[in-house]
C-alpha cells in the first residue's frame, strides 16, 4: 500500500506539480473499500475527511479524473454566506459557515478565512421588497442580516457609487457582516492533508467510468481508467460531472450546465473592505490577500459543458463594476476563466440517498458550492455513515423533484442567471 507522504506538507501555498513529482508518493488503488467517493473536489475531500474523523471509517478512496481541487473549488470567487431565504437553506448553509469559522483551526492549515462582511445591493423596489424579506427570514432563524440605506452601505464601503443619476442608482443593501472569503484552494489542500493523515486514498487521473451493481441492484464497486475498484458504498460529489455518472445507474438528473466566468485586477492595495454583489447588474467584487481585486460575472444563458465563456460577458462585467465603483475605470484585467456549475431547477442542492441501494449523491450546488463545502462534506459523510441523512439534508432529495416539494432559492444567489 502507498500513501502520501506527509512530512512535508507542513506548509500552506506549496507548488501542486512539485509536490507530485517530488514529494509525494503515487497512491495505487486498493482492491476494495468500504467507501469509493468520486470527486476531489472541496465537498468530496471534505466527506472523506468527516467519515474518517467523525464515524471512523477510514477504508476511504477518493477517485478524481484529474488533480485535487481542480474542478469548481479551483475556479471560484470564495463568497461565504448564509444568508438564503428558506429555513432549509438558512440551516444548511449556517451549518456550513460554523464549520467555516473553526476550520482553520482544525486542519491546521491557514485558509484565509475573512469575515469581512458580504453587502447584496438593491437597485429597485422589486430589489429592496426581496432583500428586505431576506433581511427578516434570516434574522428569524437567528442568522445575522441588516439593512443599510445608500448612504450606510457607501459608510461600510467607501469606492461605493451611490449617485442617483447612476444607470442602476443604490436604493440600500443587505449586509451580512459574518459572510466573507477564503482561499479557495486551501480548503482542498486542507481536508486532503487532513483526510490522508487519517488513512484515506486520493487517488488522482482517476476518471470512474461506469458503476458495477450487485443482483439485488446494490452498487459493489467502480470501473475506473485505472482498474475495477470495489466497494460497499459509493458517493458521487462530481458537480457538473454528476449527471453523467448517475446515468451510469439508469438514473436521469434534474440538472443543467452551465458555464460562470471571472477575472482578476492587477494586484493594487489595500482598497476594498468587503465584498459587494449586484444580481441587476450582474456583477460582484471583492479584493484578495494578494491585491487583486477578484470581479465575478452572471451565468451564460446556455447550457454547456465548457470551461470557457464569451469575452463579450466579461466586458459587459466589467463595464457594471465600472459604473459601481468609477475609482477603479483605469485598472487592468490580469487573467480570467471559467467553470461549468451544476444547476437544478430550484437552485437548491441535492444530497442525500439515491434510489440505488448504497449510492449517496452530493451535487447541484450550481454558482454557490463553495460556501458550502464543510457543511456538504459533514453531511454527506453522516449520509453515509449512517445510510440516513442528518436533519438539515434531509429536505435536499432528489425526490423533491417528484413530489414537488422544491426549496426555491433563485433570488438568493449573489450572481445573475
Ligand atoms: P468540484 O470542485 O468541481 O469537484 C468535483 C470533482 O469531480 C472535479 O475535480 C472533477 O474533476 C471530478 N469528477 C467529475 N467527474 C468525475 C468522474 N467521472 N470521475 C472522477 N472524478 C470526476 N460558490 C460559492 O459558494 N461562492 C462563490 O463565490 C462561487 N463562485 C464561483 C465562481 C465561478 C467562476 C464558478 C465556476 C463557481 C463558483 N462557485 C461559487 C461554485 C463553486 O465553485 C462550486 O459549487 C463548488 O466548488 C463545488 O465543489 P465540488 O467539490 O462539489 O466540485
Ligand atoms: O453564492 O454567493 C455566491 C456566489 C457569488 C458568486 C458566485 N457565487
Amino acid at each position: 500500500m502507498t500513501r502520501f507522504s506527509l512530512s512535508s506538507l507542513i506548509t500552506n501555498g506549496l507548488n501542486k506539480d512539485r509536490l507530485w513529482d517530488q514529494q509525494w508518493e503515487k497512491p495505487e488503488p486498493e482492491k476494495s473499500y468500504d467507501v469509493i467517493i468520486i470527486g476531489a473536489g472541496g465537498h468530496g475531500l471534505a466527506a472523506a475527511y468527516y467519515l474518517a474523523k467523525e464515524h471512523n471509517i477510514t477504508n476511504v478512496a477518493v477517485l478524481e479524473k484529474g488533480w485535487l481541487g481542480g474542478g469548481n473549488t479551483a475556479r471560484n470567487t470564495t463568497v461565504i454566506r448564509s444568508n438564503y431565504l428558506y429555513d432549509e437553506s438558512a440551516k444548511l448553509y449556517d451549518h456550513a459557515l460554523k464549520l467555516w469559522e473553526g476550520l482553520s483551526q482544525e486542519l491546521n492549515y491557514n485558509l484565509m478565512f475573512s469575515q469581512r462582511g458580504v453587502m447584496m445591493l438593491a437597485h429597485s423596489a422589486h430589489e429592496v421588497a426581496s432583500s428586505k424579506r431576506h433581511v427578516h427570514a434570516n434574522r428569524a432563524n437567528g442568522i445575522d442580516n441588516e439593512w443599510l440605506s445608500a448612504e450606510q452601505a457607501k459608510e461600510f464601503c467607501p469606492p461605493l457609487n451611490i449617485s442617483a443619476r447612476a444607470r442602476y442608482p443604490v436604493l440600500g443593501a443587505a449586509l451580512q457582516r459574518r459572510a466573507g472569503t477564503a482561499r479557495h484552494d486551501g480548503v482542498a489542500w486542507g481536508y486532503a492533508r487532513a483526510a490522508s493523515a487519517r488513512g484515506v486514498h486520493l487517488i488522482e487521473n482517476c476518471e470512474v467510468t461506469g458503476i458495477n451493481r450487485n443482483i439485488d441492484g446494490s452498487v459493489c464497486g467502480v470501473q475506473t481508467t485505472r482498474g475495477t475498484i470495489d466497494a460497499k458504498k459509493i458517493a458521487i460529489s462530481a458537480a457538473a460531472g454528476s449527471g453523467a455518472l448517475m446515468q451510469m445507474v439508469g438514473v436521469n438528473m434534474p440538472l443543467e450546465s452551465f458555464t460562470l466566468q471571472a477575472l482578476v485586477s492587477e494586484p493594487i492595495a489595500p482598497v476594498f473592505p468587503c465584498l459587494v454583489a449586484s444580481n441587476t447588474v450582474h456583477a460582484y467584487i471583492s479584493q484578495s490577500a494578494k491585491g487583486e481585486l477578484v470581479i465575478g460575472a452572471g451565468t451564460e444563458q446556455y447550457i454547456s459543458y465548457t470551461q470557457r465563456g464569451p469575452l463579450h460577458t466579461v466586458e459587459h462585467t466589467l463595464a457594471a463594476i465600472c459604473e459601481m465603483f468609477p475609482i477603479f475605470t483605469r485598472l487592468k484585467m490580469l487573467r480570467n476563466w471559467g467553470g461549468c456549475v451544476d444547476v437544478t431547477p430550484d437552485r437548491s442542492p441535492i444530497l442525500g440517498k439515491t434510489p440505488v441501494p448504497g449510492l449517496y449523491l452530493n451535487t447541484g450546488w450550481g454558482t454557490g458550492g463553495f460556501k458550502a463545502t464543510p457543511g456538504a462534506g459533514h453531511l454527506l459523510a453522516h449520509t453515509i455513515a449512517r445510510d440516513a441523512p442528518h436533519d438539515i439534508n434531509a429536505p435536499f432529495t432528489l425526490k423533491r423533484f417528484q413530489t414537488g416539494r422544491l426549496i426555491d432559492e433563485a433570488a438568493a444567489a449573489a450572481v445573475a442567471h
